[in-house]
């Protein structure tokens, strides 16, 4: 593959754009007791007996897709008898608070994964003596049913603001937590499939409970970064072309290929594909037209079929990346529109081509 660096870098910056999402108050729901105590800064749960509080993002992620999520989180001032911790939660419902006490708000909710930091200890559910982490599952505060942990931390009922940072990676399955800049979890596992059946879209949120101890639970995002950090993008289908394309302009593929006399796409096609559907998804509003064409060896109505199949074929493969149907608009042209000779090798293969419209949809 060749790399243009300048060009590469470009993208980045294009990319890390486009993917970034500095997160404010107002894309959270609140639920329980939760109130917002500052411009960055939501408490959970106020210091006092049998409190329950969470925030929920507004809008889904997909766990399909990488993501960083940064926060800060503070359990209060009260080591000695200060209960009972905050939960990181995944979950498919954006506006649930579970039990109380030992629940942390996070007991009940299910499916779901949950990270939490327990501040209390509770013989019966397995709690280690320290303020411990560990990933849970189903609203199940019970270690024996945890995924990984749990690890015993510090104490964390400082009074202080302690940032953690959650980071996904679905190409290797990874869940790595890290706290005051410790890495203090990870854990490996088809998440989607184990836990929601699935369905990758869920919700994120923290929830926080106190029983008959208590503690100030908070979260500030001075520095939250939501981040969906894309996948090592193609670059390929580099700066012009991409910007080519969102300008309406008819942009071919060098790198689309298909076996010969065949609408199986190569391997090699499958990266500026790939890029082809995150610019769509970033562009909602966009649709695509496909046009198919040949060479003018063989009959017509064949290179027309042929044409046709591999137009459908891009829009499958584009579709399997989540691309719905009706935003995708493949055609065949045949042999009726060359843009080379088709006399020599060389023209004939410029023919050969399946080449990319966006277009605004015709209200
Ligand atoms: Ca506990
Ligand atoms: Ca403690």
């Amino acid at each position: 593959m060749k790399h243009h660096y300048p060009l590469f870098l470009l993208f980045c910056l294009f990319m890390s754009s486009l993917f970034a999402q500095p997160a404010d108050i107002s894309d959270f729901r609140l639920d329980g007791e939760a109130i917002v105590t500052g411009d960055n800064c939501i408490q959970l749960t106020p210091d006092r007996e049998w409190a329950s509080g969470s925030i929920w993002y507004k809008e889904a992620i997909d766990l399909s897709a990488p993501f960083e999520m940064e926060l800060k989180v503070m359990l209060g001032c009260k080591d000695r008898d200060g209960a009972d911790g905050i939960v990181f939660v995944f979950h498919p419902y954006a506006h649930r608070t579970g039990y109380q006490g030992e629940g942390m708000g996070f007991a009940g909710l299910e499916p779901s994964l949950g990270i939490e930091i327990d501040t209390w200890l509770n013989d019966h559910l397995g709690d280690p003596y320290e303020d411990h982490i560990a990933l849970l599952r189903d609203g199940q505060v019970n270690h024996r049913f945890n995924l990984k942990g749990p690890v015993a931390i510090p104490n964390i009922e400082d009074c202080r603001q302690h940032p953690m940072k959650v980071a996904w990676s679905p190409a290797g399955n990874q869940l790595s937590i890290v706290l005051d800049g410790k890495t203090v979890l990870t854990y490996k596992g088809d998440i989607i499939n184990k836990i929601f059946k699935g369905n990758s879209k869920v919700y994120w949120g923290v929830t926080a409970a106190t029983g008959a101890f208590n503690n100030r639970h908070a979260i500030c995002f001075e520095k939250l970064e939501f981040t969906k950090v894309e996948e090592a993008a193609p670059i390929e289908l580099k700066g012009k072309k991409a910007e080519g394309l969102l300008k309406g302009e008819i942009i071919t593929l060098d790198n689309l290929q298909f076996e010969s006399g065949s609408a199986i796409l190569l391997p090699s096609s499958k990266a500026e594909l790939d890029y082809l559907a995150l610019l769509m998804k970033h562009h909602p509003g966009l649709n695509l037209d496909i046009f198919g064409h040949t060479d003018n060896v063989g009959s017509a109505s064949s290179n027309q079929r042929l044409s046709q199949g591999r137009s459908d074929a891009v829009a499958d493969y584009l579709m399997g990346k989540g691309i719905p149907r009706h935003r995708l608009s493949p055609k065949g042209f045949g042999e009726l529109y060359p843009i080379a000779s088709n006399d020599t090798p060389g023209g004939r293969l410029k023919n050969r081509r399946v080449a990319f419209r966006l277009s605004k949809p015709i209200p």
